[in-house]
C-alpha cells in the first residue's frame, strides 16, 4: 500500500512502477509485466526518484520499505514495527487533520451559506482535498451524446462548446481514420452552478449545411471572446477531405455563430483551442491519425498513403502539435504555425515512440501562478497528460497524467476556473455502453497541489 504522500506526488504508472521496484522487480521485469518498453520504465523511474528526492533503489527500500511505509530516520531501514507503528500514527494524525478541516468547513459553509440553489460547491478559498467525495463526476447532457467539450467562462456564466456525436455509417461510409466520428452541428449549453445546476441547451448554434466551404465532420471547437464578439474555430473536411479551421462570429456568447465564407488561410488538422495572454491570442491545434497531422512538414501538406497508419504515428520522429498567434480581427494566422516542443524532464524532445507521453491531440493551454500548462490527449496510451513552461510558445516539460484512461477510444478535455473552483470537462463512452463515436461529456473538480502539480483523477470513477 503506498502511503497518501506518495500517491499524491506519483502518476498512476510510476505508482505502478513504485510498487514493483519495492517488490524487488528489476526494471526489465517491471517492462515484460506492465507490457511497456524498457525505456519508458526508466523513464518513469527517473521521475519518480526526482519527485520522491530518491538518488537510487537502495534509497527508495531504505525510505520506503518493502510495504511502502516511510522511514523517517532515513536511509538505515527501521525495524519492521516501527514502520508500522509510525505508519499508524501518521494516518490516525492525518485523519484527525482531515475531520478538523471538515467541521471547519461545515461551520463556514452554516454560517455563509446562500440559497441552496446558488450555493457554490465550494467556497471559494478551500483548495483542500477534505470535499472530494462531494462531487463525483457529473454527465451533463444525459439525453444525448456530447464530446470534447470546451468550457469558458463568458459574463459571469460557464458555457460549454461540445461536438455533437451521432450514429451514422461514418463520414462517406468510411469508419477507418475517424470518419466515425460523423458530426454536422454544434450545440452551446450553459450553467451556473456546476456541480448541480440546472444545464441549458441554447440548441444548434452553427450547421454543416450553414458553412460554405465544409463537408463533413465538424470535430472539436473553442470559443474566444475580443470586443463584444464571439469568435468560434473549428475544424470540418473542406470538399477533398482534408482538414483546415474555420471562424464564425457571434454577438453572444450562446450563439448563434455565422462561419466565413473560408477557413483560415494556411489552416490544417484538428482540435483548435485558443489562450488568451496579455491582450494576445494563440491557437493550439493538431490531432494524429484521422486529425491528419502527420501529414504536414512546415506546414506543407505531404501526402502518403503509409502516413494514414497507426504505426506511422507510434514509430520514428516527433510529430508536435502547433501553435500560432492569431491577427487582431481574429480571422487568421498573424505568423506561420510552429511546432510546440514538449520535453522529457531530462530536457529531450520526445518521439513517437513514447506512446505513454507524446502528444496525440485534443490541446488545451491554462494558465495557473504564471505558468502556462499545456494539456492533451496520448490518443492510443488512453491518458491527458500536462506538461508546463514560461511562455505561450514553449517549450514545455512533462508533468504527468492527469486524467487516467476513461471508457472509450477517445479522451479529451478542457480546464478552467469558475469561481474559485478548478474545473476538468472531459467525455467518456459509458453511457453508449463503450461505442467510441459515441461520446457523454461529464465534469469533475480539479486541483492543482501546492507544488505545482495537478492531482490524477481516475478517468473510471462514475
Ligand atoms: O470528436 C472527434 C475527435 O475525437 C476530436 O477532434 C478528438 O480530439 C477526439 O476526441
Amino acid at each position: 500500500m503506498i502511503i497518501p504522500v506518495v500517491q499524491e506526488k506519483l502518476s498512476s504508472r510510476e505508482q505502478e512502477i513504485f510498487d514493483l521496484l519495492l517488490k524487488g522487480s528489476s526494471p526489465k521485469e517491471i517492462a515484460f509485466k506492465l507490457n511497456i518498453g524498457y525505456s519508458t520504465v526508466d523513464y518513469h523511474r527517473s521521475n519518480l526518484y526526482s519527485k520522491l528526492g530518491i538518488h537510487s533503489i537502495q534509497e527508495l527500500l531504505a525510505t520506503y520499505g518493502k510495504d511502502g511505509a516511510v522511514n523517517a530516520a532515513g536511509p538505515e531501514a527501521a525495524p519492521v514495527e516501527d514502520r508500522v507503528r509510525k505508519h499508524r500514527r501518521f494516518r490516525v494524525l492525518l485523519f484527525a487533520g482531515i475531520a478538523f478541516l471538515g467541521v471547519l468547513m461545515f461551520c463556514a459553509g452554516y454560517f455563509f451559506a446562500k440559497p441552496s440553489s446558488t450555493i457554490p460547491l465550494m467556497p471559494a478559498a478551500c483548495g483542500t482535498s477534505a470535499d472530494d467525495s462531494r462531487f463525483k463526476p457529473r454527465y451533463l447532457v444525459p439525453d444525448d451524446y456530447m464530446a470534447d467539450p470546451a468550457a469558458r467562462v463568458f459574463n459571469g456564466r460557464l458555457y460549454v462548446y461540445p461536438s455533437h456525436d451521432r450514429d451514422t455509417d461514418g463520414y462517406l461510409g468510411n469508419k477507418d481514420n475517424g470518419g466515425e466520428y460523423d458530426m454536422v452541428d454544434y450545440h452551446v449549453f450553459s450553467l451556473d452552478d456546476v456541480a448541480h445546476g440546472d444545464v441549458t441547451d441554447h440548441g444548434v448554434v452553427l450547421a454543416l449545411s450553414d458553412i460554405p466551404w465544409a463537408h463533413g465532420q465538424l470535430w472539436d471547437n473553442d470559443v474566444a471572446h475580443k470586443d463584444g464578439r464571439y469568435y468560434m474555430y473549428f475544424p470540418a473536411k473542406d470538399p477533398d477531405g482534408i482538414f483546415r479551421i474555420g471562424v464564425a462570429i457571434a454577438s453572444r456568447p450562446e450563439g448563434p455563430f455565422v462561419p466565413q465564407a473560408e477557413p483560415m488561410h494556411g489552416s490544417y488538422s484538428i482540435d483548435p483551442c485558443v489562450l488568451e495572454d496579455d491582450g494576445s491570442y494563440y491557437m493550439y491545434f493538431g490531432g494524429l491519425w484521422g486529425g491528419q497531422l502527420q501529414l504536414y512538414n512546415d506546414n506543407t501538406y505531404e501526402y502518403a498513403p503509409e502516413r494514414m497508419n497507426m504505426p506511422y504515428v507510434t514509430a520514428g520522429e516527433t510529430i508536435a502539435p502547433r501553435v500560432a498567434k492569431l491577427s487582431s480581427d481574429m480571422l487568421q494566422f498573424a505568423e506561420p504555425p510552429r511546432a510546440v516542443e514538449l520535453l522529457d524532464n531530462a530536457g529531450r524532445p520526445f518521439t513517437q515512440a513514447d506512446k505513454e507521453t507524446r502528444f496525440f491531440e485534443a490541446s488545451w493551454m491554462h494558465k495557473y501562478k504564471g505558468k502556462y500548462y499545456f494539456t492533451y490527449s496520448t490518443g492510443d496510451a488512453h491518458t491527458i497528460c500536462y506538461a508546463v513552461g514560461d511562455n505561450p510558445y514553449g517549450p514545455f516539460t512533462y508533468q504527468g497524467v492527469i486524467l487516467t484512461e476513461v471508457s472509450g477510444w477517445t479522451t479529451h478535455h478542457s480546464i478552467v476556473e469558475f469561481n474559485g473552483t478548478w474545473y476538468l470537462f472531459y467525455h467518456d463512452a459509458g453511457p453508449s455502453g463503450g461505442k467510441n463515436h459515441l461520446r457523454s461529456m461529464k465534469v469533475t473538480r480539479l486541483q492543482h497541489l501546492p507544488d505545482g502539480s495537478i492531482r490524477q483523477i481516475d478517468g473510471k470513477d462514475q
